[in-house]
């Protein structure tokens, strides 16, 4: 395989996309040398084919706003891979989204997809509409608007969407009901539903429930275990609340959360009541920490910093892509972190790993660590297949075998000859030979 110019093939193809060239060079990197063992993937150009998605849908989204002006956002689906099961993955609402960021989220989920040993495919949709200070009748009739330009590419064997940044279970509602009403069918397409219209349970804390166990199976190869450990958080969505949720049980002290305006550090740690809370500050829809300083004693609000400044055992980037750097890495490592575990989807930029694996401290990428939200998703659409629901316990421990199951992968591909676990060639050298070995057999098409 020759990186360099595959990649300049793709710069020169798709200039300007830096996330999703970003993502694109770590697998590669990763899977270079198994790839140089199997000529027969050369032979058939798995790599070139398995970096280009299968197929992009782009639309325009127009709909009213409160005050009855028309508005238009752009909506798009990048149908990534469907080798190894119906497209999968989920849909991001938010300002900053663009083609290059849904290309590199529907690539990380191929591979995500395939560690989760379920058979789904990679995707990811989304648009730039900004969910911040949205009405309740604005977010559905925006919802309502984006189906109608996309519903005619999802079912349940050829493309499940379900929630990400800005888009939550409200959300997720407002879509499969008009989803549902377009194709007069109850066929689930669609996770992450409310429990009374065949949601399964466990699915809202998954994502963080499936990082903290494995975060464990990490501190089990290390003989050490998660109590008493102080851990910081950044974000406070969904994920960053299953995750502080999970830590918390488990008796480690989570000390900060964040924003798009700062962080908060707590040094007595997060408690139901606090965790609570965030839910209430997400709600608000405003997108601020700040008023958790103001509302709990003894903590601190630091206007636009970010978490990694403080001295923890673990960080846990929860937020977006590339949300802790090169600096940050730094800082971490000199104040004797052992793990930085990626919740958010590339939460490290490319040089932060560096600094991360040449020190030797542990780096779990996003595609293992937060690989429970979409697992439990392939969870939910066997309970919709079957019709029926299972119990929160019968859930969770599904979840926790195939997380365990995930960290094994990365384990046996990963090992390096020092005994070093480089988590992030596991992850990718396992999701990358399941797909490949699946297009093999498929057939070149
Ligand atoms: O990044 C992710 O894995 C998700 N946003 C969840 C995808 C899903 O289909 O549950």
């Amino acid at each position: 395989m020759d990186i360099n110019n595959i990649m300049a093939n793709l710069e020169a193809k798709h200039p300007g996309e830096k996330e999703y060239l970003q993502a694109v060079k770590e697998v590669l990197l990763s899977v270079q040398d198994v790839y140089n063992q199997h000529p027969e993937f050369e032979r058939n150009k798995i790599i070139e084919r398995m970096v280009e998605p299968d197929r992009i849908v782009t639309f325009r989204v127009t709909w009213i706003d409160d005050k009855g002006e028309v508005q238009n956002n752009l909506g798009y689906r990048v149908q990534f891979n469907n080798a190894i099961g119906p497209y999968k993955g989920g849909i991001r609402f938010h300002a900053s989204v663009n083609l290059s960021i849904l290309k590199f989220l529907g690539f990380e989920q191929t591979f995500k997809n395939a560690l989760t040993t379920l058979p789904m495919g990679g995707a990811k949709g989304g648009s730039d509409f900004s969910p911040r200070g949205k009405s309740d009748r604005e977010i559905m009739r925006f919802c309502q608007a984006f189906m109608l330009g996309l519903w005619k590419n999802l079912g349940p064997d050829r493309d499940v969407p379900a929630g990400d940044i800005g888009v939550g279970g409200r959300e997720v509602g407002y879509m499969y009901g008009m989803y549902k009403r377009l194709v007069n069918k109850h066929d689930g397409t669609f996770t992450g539903k409310g429990l009374s219209f065949g949601g399964s349970r466990i699915r809202p804390e998954a994502t963080g429930f499936g990082a903290l166990y494995f975060v464990q199976s990490v501190l089990a190869t290390k003989g050490q275990d998660i109590k008493g450990k102080t851990i910081a958080i950044s974000g406070f969505g969904n994920v960053a609340w299953g995750a502080a949720l999970k830590a918390t049980e488990l008796g480690a002290k989570v000390v900060t959360i964040s924003g798009p305006d700062g962080y908060i550090y707590d040094p007595a740690g997060l408690d139901a009541e606090k965790i609570d809370y965030m839910l209430e500050l997400r709600a608000s829809g405003n997108d601020v920490v700040a008023p958790y300083a103001d509302k709990f004693k003894g903590c601190t609000f630091y206007p636009g910093r970010k978490p990694w400044e403080q001295k923890v055992d673990i960080a846990l980037p929860c937020a977006t892509q590339n949300e802790l750097d090169g600096n940050d890495a730094r800082q971490l490592v000199d104040n004797g972190v052992m793990l930085v575990a990626e919740v958010s989807n590339m939460g490290c930029t490319p040089e932060a790993i560096d600094v991360i694996i040449e020190s030797r401290v542990t780096y779990a990428p996003g595609k293992a660590v937060n690989a429970g939200g979409v697992a439990t998703s392939g969870l939910e659409m066997s309970q919709n297949a079957m019709h029926l629901q299972w119990s929160a316990e019968e859930v969770d421990e599904k979840l926790h075998t195939i997380m365990r199951d995930i960290h094994q992968q990365c384990v046996d591909y990963g090992t390096e000859p020092d005994g070093y676990i480089n988590y992030m060639k596991g992850a990718n050298i396992a999701g990358f030979m399941k797909v490949a070995d699946a297009m093999m057999g498929e057939g070149v098409c």
